[in-house]
């Protein structure tokens, strides 16, 4: 098993890696998307699976039928992840659940392991939503949790519209939409994830289960003001919106503070963006997570106050669109317990339990099947940067885990 991991990492390891930065750029429907879906389909191929591309673009591999089709509801046990990333990502920020899925499966053979009920492998397209700006597009169309006109009025940074995207890929725009004979086929998902935070470092242990996934949501604040110049326009004569964008962001700090939230601006773009113009337009987002509904619901009253209160100072016009949300998802608890008491067998103090604020497919999943996850430690908690890690023996625990779980769970 240690093997197929490590060959399996290797082989994955240069697509989209940008030589400059170290970091991963793999986003949907790119090149290195298309290079990162080809090796997951040479991995189904090469162990005898039976490959599907569903109509939202997710990559499926079954084992022990020739597709969805010939499954009764519930009755499939799936794994898997998904393979993009955020800009500069690291590594393991999904591609560890795939691959530890696949060696997994190995696991199982070398065990003997005969399953009872199909397994299947599943690489969730665009779950970052680092391109068009929602994240998890692939589950969530297939969960009917994104219509198929919404999804066709997404666009990238420069405009290309995500249909635009999936036809340059190959993929029929046209297919999008709700899949729910193939997620009835799931009687219980299981996604690996190297957790993004440190406690698993701190209880010192390899792997913990998931408990909940924080509220999260994303928002778009646009500041409109007037573009002039910025060596002869009097201070009191501009309309400056990078002023309150700039306000706002401390804003959203101080209100993360006082609440125990979290509250982002990590990505904006600016309007002529010349050194030498005043802007026209200051476009921030927001990314902003609480462990609870009002918790979040008060940090973003807060924000958009203070944002309007800075706008109207400084004669600009101020919209908010949020962009994507996700609700609290409690994951399944008879599924959890099952999943502490299967790896609790081989362990000697019970498996850490732990919620996250980070996002998954899990979660969009969970509101229509049984759905679990299983967290990797990351020795310095860093995610969604090149400096990601997992210690080689965490991954190894990480995929006995799973397999643990899917022989618990399909090969009785
Ligand atoms: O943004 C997130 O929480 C994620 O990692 N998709
Ligand atoms: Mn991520
Ligand atoms: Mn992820």
């Amino acid at each position: 098993m240690t093997s197929s991991f490590h060959e399996m990492w290797e082989e994955l390891r240069p697509l989209g890696r940008d030589s400059s930065s170290g970091g991963y750029r793999r986003f949907a429907w790119t090149g290195a998307d298309t290079d990162c879906r080809a090796w997951f389909r040479a991995q189904a191929e090469a162990r005898g699976l039976a490959y599907e591309l569903d109509r939202n673009g997710n990559q499926w591999a079954w084992l022990g039928v020739t597709g969805h089709q010939d499954v009764a509801p519930g009755e499939a046990v799936v794994t898997g992840s998904h393979l993009d990333s955020v800009p500069d990502g690291g590594a393991f920020d999904g591609p560890l659940g795939v691959v530890s899925s696949f060696a997994a499966l190995d696991e199982l053979r070398g065990r003997g392991a005969e399953p009872t009920r199909p397994l299947a492998i599943v690489n969730f397209g665009d779950e970052e939503g680092a391109r068009f700006g929602l994240a998890c597009v692939g589950s969530r169309l297939s969960a009917g949790a994104l219509t198929a006109e919404a999804a066709h009025r997404l666009r990238d940074g420069d405009g290309v519209t995500l249909p635009q995207a999936m036809e340059r890929a190959g993929h029929d725009p046209e297919a999008i939409g709700p899949d729910p004979e193939r997620l009835a086929t799931i009687g219980a998902f299981v996604e690996l994830h190297v957790e993004q935070g440190r406690a698993l470092d701190l209880s010192g242990d390899p792997v913990g289960i998931a408990s909940a996934i924080w509220p999260h949501g994303r928002w778009r604040f646009d500041f409109r003001g007037e573009a002039n110049h910025a060596g002869t326009t009097r201070l009191e004569d501009r309309r400056d919106p990078m002023l309150s964008y700039a306000a706002t962001v401390l804003a959203a700090r101080e209100q993360a503070r006082l609440t125990g939230a979290l509250a982002t601006f990590g990505k904006v773009s600016v309007e002529p963006n010349g050194v030498n113009a005043i802007p026209s337009l200051v476009r921030g987002w927001l990314d902003a997570r609480a462990a609870g509904q009002d918790t979040l619901d008060t940090v973003i009253t807060g924000i958009e106050r203070a944002a309007a209160e800075r706008a109207a100072r400084d004669g600009v016009d101020l919209d908010v669109v949020r962009e994507s949300f996700t609700p609290v998802v409690e994951f399944q608890h008879a599924l959890r317990d099952e999943l502490g008491a299967l790896l609790g067998k081989k362990s000697e103090r019970p498996v850490p339990v732990l919620g996250t604020g980070a996002g998954h497919d899990a979660g969009i999943l969970s509101a229509i099947v049984p759905t679990a996850m299983l967290f990797v430690r990351n020795p310095t908690g860093v995610s969604h940067s090149p400096a990601e890690a997992a210690a080689e023996d965490d991954c190894v625990a990480g995929v006995t885990a799973l397999a643990d779980v899917l022989e618990g769970l399909a090969c009785r």
